[in-house]
């Protein structure tokens, strides 16, 4: 009876903070396993002149137990719906699904093919890892050329050489081992160089070299055909020029300059106030390749070039750096549509 006094008083005085403390509560005083259902269970126990008022004490024991939980859980839901969010607003408009992007180097390949396409090349591809034939061998590169060194390129295997292409002539190689001219065609693709990053250098970056052998292919093709992809690239207004270069596959050799299309030739910090940026190389095909990959070169002529994907798609923007195309950042990648 005196343990029955106790509970009775800390049940009054019990005053729960959180559903936590409620949950203990409940575990102490409700139930079959909690303290009063322990004196449920040992009714039978009393002797039978003082159980049915033992009994009674218990039954009103349990009734305050469960007054007092309902009523703290009661006070406890009052506030917390003072506290948590408001329920959904079902009425809101859906959030409407954001589609991805093509990456800008994706957009500007597809571009450069798109122009060439329109004027008879197609498209081929070729392996990353690459023999010392097609890399360098076969494009007339000297046995002791610079860029046939481990600091300017990735090997694999040394004895014989296998290295990540540096270029993808090595695709146009495989192209003119396989097809007799007439041949037009653009190689785009990765390739690897053993540079340190920067803003203006990676080591993996992206080109599109194409060539075209016929008979009685000129400079003047080379120039028309660069000078017409210059206009369709950068606008009509744009203004190409040729500079005297030196390539090991090509002779002679051409580097490719245009009016430099953020300052419109006025002179700014991208053209290094030349007014002119370099978009590519050129050059008629040298006839020591051709014959390497059994093309006559009595009969046959060609001009080929190169450029870097990443160059163009920084002067169609005005990014400034390089490593922006490799960062996966969805701020910089969602800006670009299709030109
Ligand atoms: C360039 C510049 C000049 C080129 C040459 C050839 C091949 F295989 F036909 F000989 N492919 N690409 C070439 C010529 C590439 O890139 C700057």
């Amino acid at each position: 009876m005196q343990g029955i006094d106790e509970l009775k008083k800390e049940i009054e005085a019990a005053d729960c903070q959180s559903k936590d403390e409620l949950e203990k509560f409940r575990l102490r005083f409700i139930g079959r396993k909690s303290v009063i259902g322990d004196l449920f269970a040992r009714i039978k126990e009393i002797p039978p002149e003082q159980r049915k008022e033992f009994g009674q004490q218990v039954n009103e024991l349990k009734n305050l137990a469960q007054n007092r939980f309902q009523a703290m859980k009661e006070k406890l839901e009052s506030q917390d719906s003072g506290q948590e969010a408001p329920p959904f607003d079902l009425t809101l408009p859906s959030a409407v699904g954001v589609p991805g992007s093509l990456h800008p180097i994706t957009i500007t390949r597809n571009r450069i093919i798109e122009i060439f396409e329109k004027i008879g090349f197609n498209v081929s591809d070729g392996p990353e890892i690459e023999d010392d034939w097609h890399n360098f061998t076969a494009l007339n590169f000297p046995p002791n050329h610079p860029a046939r060194e481990m600091q300017d390129t990735f090997f694999i295997e040394k004895d014989p050489d296998i290295a990540l292409r540096t270029h993808t002539s090595s695709v146009q190689i495989r192209v003119m081992e396989n097809q007799q001219p007439p041949i037009r065609t653009l190689c785009p693709g990765r390739v690897f160089r053993n540079e340190a990053i920067s803003a203006r250098a990676h080591c993996i970056f992206h080109q599109v070299e194409g060539f075209y052998v016929n008979e009685n292919v000129s400079f003047v093709d080379l120039k028309q055909t660069l000078f017409h992809f210059a206009k369709e690239m950068f606008g009509p207004d744009t203004k190409v020029r040729y500079r005297p270069s030196y390539f090991p596959f090509t002779e002679p050799s051409a580097e490719i300059d245009i009016s430099c299309n953020i300052c419109k030739g006025k002179g700014c910090n991208v053209c290094k106030y030349t007014g002119w940026v370099e978009i590519a190389g050129s050059g008629m095909i040298d006839p020591n390749v051709l014959t390497n990959c059994g093309i006559d070169a009595e009969k046959y002529t060609g001009f080929a070039f190169g450029m870097g994907i990443e160059r163009i798609a920084m002067l169609k923007w005005e990014i400034n750096d390089l490593r922006l195309f490799t960062e996966n950042d969805i701020r910089f990648l969602e800006q670009f549509k299709p030109f």
